[in-house]
């Protein structure tokens, strides 16, 4: 399996990784969905909406504070590295639905954020966004302008950033190999990028202990974690 895997990476002239919460399980960041998940302690589906931010910003800013805090602390794993290391030897595009950063912290380049970064705060009204590594002493913490800062993240029911999706979509829809790894599918739009790939022709590996929503589209899958797998891959391929 992983042969065929490096064999089409080798023949490929443009690869493209989607992945999720599975990718960075590995370095201590808890998935949605998983037994540990983040979706259990918290309601994230009511938590990571605008309407609960405006409701009960305090709490909405504590949930991400916490996450924050683990996310400074976690480092890249096997996994994020072996897809930064691959990409000097071909043309790698990241399309991430993760908001930690680790794939630019693993030395990816070519990274795309789906769904924001939970790194950059912006405001709810003026045009203010940094990257804000330091916890903030009061929640929710309050812009110059004096209107509140929000994480910048796609919450459920906001559009994510139209120039990140349409480069998503034209890589996804233009690569030789997509590598969907750590990802549940469940969430739209993202979903829909292993489609365009299917669609073009690409060929599809998926990276995951478990099923997927889509694993009976894949051509190839490697039911294993990414920190185990995808070094594999990139040995192999290197041989
Ligand atoms: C939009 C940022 C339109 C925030 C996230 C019904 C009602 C309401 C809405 C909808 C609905 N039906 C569809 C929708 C749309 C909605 C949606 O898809 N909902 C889902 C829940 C049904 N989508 C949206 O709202 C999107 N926006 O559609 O806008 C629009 C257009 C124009 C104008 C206005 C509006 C926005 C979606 C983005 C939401 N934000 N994150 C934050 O993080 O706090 S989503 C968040 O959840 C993540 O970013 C990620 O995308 C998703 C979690 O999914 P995964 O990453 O797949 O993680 P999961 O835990 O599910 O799976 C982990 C996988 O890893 C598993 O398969 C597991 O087996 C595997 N794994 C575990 N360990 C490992 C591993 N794999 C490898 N190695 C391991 N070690
Ligand atoms: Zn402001």
């Amino acid at each position: 399996m992983f042969d065929i895997i490096a064999d089409k990476l080798h023949q490929a002239e443009k690869i493209v990784f989607v992945t999720g919460a599975g990718i960075s399980q590995e370095s201590g960041i808890p998935t949605f969905r998983g037994k540990d998940g983040l979706w259990r302690k918290y309601d994230a589906m009511k938590l990571a909406t605008i309407e609960a931010f405006y409701e009960n910003p305090k709490l909405v800013w504590e949930w991400y504070e916490e996450r924050r805090s683990n996310i400074m602390v976690a480092k890249p794993n096997a996994g994020h590295l072996a897809i930064a290391e691959l990409e000097k030897f071909k043309s790698v595009h990241v399309l991430t639905q993760n908001i930690d950063g680790l794939h630019q912290r693993a030395g990816s380049t070519q990274v795309y954020e789906l769904h924001g970064s939970i790194i950059t705060v912006k405001c709810t009204e003026c045009d203010f966004k940094d990257a804000v590594r330091a916890s903030f002493p009061d929640l929710p913490p309050i812009c110059k302008c004096g209107k509140m800062l929000r994480p910048d993240v796609v919450w459920f029911g906001e559009p994510l950033p139209q120039n990140v999706w349409h480069a998503a979509m034209q890589q996804a829809s233009s690569c030789n190999v997509m590598v969907v790894v750590g990802t549940s599918l469940v969430v739209s739009p993202a979903n829909l990028l292993p489609v365009y790939a299917k669609q073009n022709g690409a060929t599809l590996v998926e990276v995951n202990p478990e099923e997927t929503l889509m694993s009976a589209d894949m051509d190839l899958s490697i039911r294993s974690s990414a920190a185990k797998a995808l070094p594999n891959l990139l040995a192999i391929f290197q041989r």
